[in-house]
Parts: structure tokens; sequence; C-alpha cells
């Protein structure tokens, strides 16, 4: 609904999230900067309209290499220079490619939005800032960042209630990374600062 517009009260009401989120997208064009990459595609408040912008768009597994999606609170830009991501970091799950389902990626990516969409994380869901989904030609990622590497407690509760609401088996290790070791990594790994 525009700003300023009153609802129509002949209308059944929709139901508001707890906040408004954004859903970007990255398309892998190499002749631009990474951040010229990066577009809003729309923002949404309520259940119905989550629901609405789901089923419209394509699923992670439909796109192309290279793109991302990512789903991030409103005023918060799905980049690690953003002041409320700066000082945080993600936890990030890794999808082998060559597992039994492609598929697998979509589900956990609505799992993540479920996630975020109902503040799965308690108290600890106002540390969340978004996730990203990655395709790549080397495994899929998929991450959920929050905004300070300092606040423990929040980001062990976040990745243990990630991995059960994903469903892998406690013997699989998810890790977390600050976004300034991401930045500087060199090669595929870098440091963990957690792992669950
Ligand atoms: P990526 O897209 O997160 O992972 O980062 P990918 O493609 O799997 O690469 P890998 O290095 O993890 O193996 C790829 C590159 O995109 C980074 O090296 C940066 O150059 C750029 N990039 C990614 N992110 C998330 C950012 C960001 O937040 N800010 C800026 N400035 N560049 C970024």
């Amino acid at each position: 609904m525009a700003e300023g517009q009153q609802p129509d009260p002949s209308l059944p009401k929709k139901h508001r999230l707890q906040n408004r989120w954004c859903l970007w997208y990255f398309k892998n064009d190499k002749s631009k900067d990474w951040k010229d990459n990066l577009k809003l595609v729309i923002s949404f408040d309520t259940v119905e309209d989550f629901w609405a912008v789901y089923n419209h768009i394509v699923p992670p597994s439909g796109i192309a290499t290279g793109c991302d999606y990512m789903l991030f609170k409103d005023g918060i830009q799905p980049m690690w220079e953003d002041d409320k991501n700066k000082h945080g970091g993600r936890w990030l799950v890794n999808i082998d490619k060559k597992g039994p389902r492609p598929t697998i990626i979509d589900q956990y990516w609505i799992e993540t939005l479920m996630c975020l969409i109902g503040e799965a994380f308690g108290d600890s869901s106002d540390e969340v800032c978004g996730a990203v989904v990655n395709i790549r030609p080397k495994g899929n990622k998929i991450a959920i960042w929050t905004g300070d590497v300092k606040k423990r407690d929040n980001i062990l509760h976040i990745g243990k209630e990630y991995k059960e609401r994903l469903g892998l088996p406690p013997g699989y290790l998810i890790s977390y990374q600050s976004h300034t070791d991401t930045m500087i990594k060199t090669g595929s790994s870098s440091k963990s600062t957690f792992t669950v």
C-alpha cells in the first residue's frame, strides 16, 4: 500500500510482521562493481505480502550461477560496509552441489526466510541483520548475518537454533565468521569465530 493511503475496511486485515524486510538480487555482471550489481527488488511487512513475493519469484535453484538473493531488515544494506553489518559476521552453511537433491537449497532458503520473518531466535532476533543465498559453481551457500561479533551468547543461540531449523545433524558443524575475516581471507576458507 502506498504511504499515506488508508486501508480498505472491506478487505481482510493483513498480518503485520515484526519488521519490514527488503529482498535484494545480486546479478553477476563482471563488467560492473560489486555494489552496482545489487538491486532492491521489493519490501514487505505483512505475512500476506511475503507470500505474494515468495510465490512470484524464481527459487534460488533456478537463478543463474554467480547470482544471489538477500533478505535484509529495512534500512540495512546487504553489504559488509553498512553500519549495522560492519562489526558483525555470518553463520555460513555450505551446500554440497553433488548432494542427492539439487533443490535442497530452496528448502534451506525458505526455512531461513521463515526464521527471519518469524523472528525465530527470541531476544537474539534483534541481532539478525539478514540472510544471503549464493549460487556458485563450486557449491551454494546460505548465511544468516548478525550485527555484532561481540554478542557471543546471541550468536551461539542463533547458530544452534538455525542448525535445528535446517534439520542439520549435530555432527554437521557450521561456522560463524566475522565480516572482517571474510574480507581479508585468502583462498577458499576464512577463520571461524564460533562453531556449533
Ligand atoms: P561472495 O559473493 O560473498 O562469495 O564474494 P563468492 O563469490 O563465493 O566468493 P568467495 O571469495 O567467497 O569464494 C565474492 C566477492 O564479492 C568478494 O571477494 C568481494 O569482492 C565481493 N563482495 C561480497 N560481499 C558480500 C561484499 C560486500 O559486502 N561488500 C563489498 N564491497 N564487496 C563484497
